[in-house]
């Protein structure tokens, strides 16, 4: 189930691989091999960690660690399965006792609001009784598209007045949250406002209201990066991990990009699990992030359907 996800989300990154390392696995010489490695690394976007790849290939064939080019391919695979590990996956974190809530922030177009919608009805899937909070105030439009995920899912929406402060939202929502048979509260925010000054101090208020109703909360705070962005979603999460600790990354748009690397430089550069993928425009189009199966659709194009 969440291999058939990943496969057709990274079908895209998975062609341009596994053309490339048709080509490695080929009869070539070490410097059309070192070539295509290359390539291949920038195109799928795995980051910083392409040079330093490039750099141990080009070594190791000449030390004769590698005895030969076609060795490329199987030592690849070991390299990228240790970098995928390089952040210990962590499943997503609960209150051990009492309700949850989960904090998402990212910028506008990132997919926030329909990650949210994915992660209710996963969590509604894993038998959690969810309850949402509108806290995108700042444009009317955001807080009618999640009520409208609400209502489609059978989830109550809790929403402010027009011009309501998004900190006074996710108050009401806990409140709510604590007086309601809901046990996880997840939280929509805003993806900018007048400055990015702003929008940080609003993330941490957010997140201080929510402390101190429910002093273990937000048990997670989940950075949504678009991952046809690439590297720049990187930049992006040093920002937002500025206003508050980030615990976890949802990948989203995963189908739309040849640049499925980037969770390769995520899980390097930022130390951050990515929890979930996004892999399209539908509730369904989401799954639990796991190393091991995300290596397989990546780099087996036998399997592919
Ligand atoms: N193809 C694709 N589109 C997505 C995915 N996630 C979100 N989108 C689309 O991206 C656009 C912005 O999403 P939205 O959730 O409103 O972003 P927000 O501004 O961060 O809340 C919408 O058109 C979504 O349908 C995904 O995983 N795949
Ligand atoms: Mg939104």
């Amino acid at each position: 189930m969440v291999l058939a996800s990943f496969k057709r989300g990274l079908a895209r990154t998975r062609n341009r691989i596994s053309h490339a390392l048709r080509q490695l696995g080929g009869d070539t010489s070490t410097e059309v091999t070192l070539e295509t490695l290359e390539e291949l690394l920038y195109t799928a976007d795995v980051g910083p960690m392409a040079e330093v790849l490039l750099e141990e290939a080009a070594s190791k064939l000449k030390s004769g660690e590698l005895a030969s080019p076609s060795d490329i391919p199987s030592w690849l695979h070991g390299r990228l399965s240790e970098l995928l590990h390089s952040s210990p996956q962590q499943p997503l974190q609960f209150a051990e006792d009492g309700p949850t809530v989960f904090l998402v922030v990212g910028v506008n177009g990132s997919g926030k609001t329909t990650s949210v919608a994915k992660l209710v009805q996963w969590l509604q899937e894993q038998g959690k009784r969810p309850l949402l909070a509108a806290a995108d105030t700042f444009r009317a439009a955001a807080v009618e598209q999640l009520c409208i995920w609400g209502d489609r899912l059978g989830v109550e929406c809790v929403r402010g007045s027009e011009t309501a402060d998004p900190a006074s939202v996710a108050h009401d929502a806990c409140a709510q949250l604590l007086s309601s048979d809901a046990d996880v509260l997840v939280i929509d925010t805003a993806g900018r406002l007048h400055t990015q000054k702003n929008l940080m101090s609003e993330l941490s208020k957010i997140a201080r209201v929510v402390e101190r109703q429910i002093p273990s909360a937000p048990h997670e705070t989940l950075l949504v990066m678009d991952a046809t962005t690439g590297q720049n979603a990187i930049q992006q999460a040093r920002r937002f991990g500025e206003s508050a600790p980030l615990s976890g990354v949802i990948l989203s748009k995963l189908d739309g990009t040849a640049k499925g690397g980037a969770v390769l430089g995520i899980a390097s550069e930022l130390g951050i699990p990515v929890k979930f993928i996004g892999v399209g425009e539908q509730v369904n189009d989401f799954a639990v992030f796991e190393a091991s199966e995300f290596l397989e659709a990546l780099l087996e194009p036998q399997h592919a359907e």
